[in-house]
């Protein structure tokens, strides 16, 4: 066996294609830490508009990041809610055990959207040194 074919056998499951200051593209870094799950990580530079280029829209329709791929099955998935759904059911980890504790947690995604998303992403801004906020705050 060569090299090459060595290390395709050995690759995380997971590619994680984003960037950094990207939120939705962190939810899913952090399912997949808090899951155990080793993945990689490709940038995609925003800001040289990698994101619009015809070969990662092809495998992101909506020329967004996260794009998560998984080598297992060739699935390209997008949209980082749907991301941790799937991460939920194929891992088994975090989705719920019965269908209670699975609407639950879908409650807070689609809340996290509108009520955590924003501040939390700001706060992370502050933090990371990319965004102002007075003292107080912090
Ligand atoms: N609803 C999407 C939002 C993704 C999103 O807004 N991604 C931003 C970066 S944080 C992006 O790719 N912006 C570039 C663009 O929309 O052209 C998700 O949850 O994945």
């Amino acid at each position: 066996m060569t090299a090459v074919a060595a290390d395709a056998l050995s690759a995380p499951r997971f590619l994680l294609h984003g960037i950094w200051l990207s939120g939705p593209t962190y939810k899913v870094a952090l399912f997949l830490s808090l899951a155990g799950e080793a993945f990689d990580f490709e940038l995609v530079n925003l800001r040289e508009g990698a994101h619009k280029a015809p070969a990662y829209v092809a495998r992101q329709r909506y020329g967004q990041v996260p794009l998560l791929e998984d080598r297992s099955n060739g699935r390209a998935l997008c949209q980082a809610a749907s991301i941790l759904e799937y991460l939920a059911d194929v891992t088994g980890k975090m989705g719920g055990a019965s269908l209670d504790e699975r609407i639950r947690a879908r409650e807070w995604m689609f809340w996290d959207y509108d009520r955590f998303a924003v501040p939390i992403y700001r706060c992370r801004g502050v933090k990371l040194g990319f965004r102002q906020a007075p003292e107080p705050v912090f």
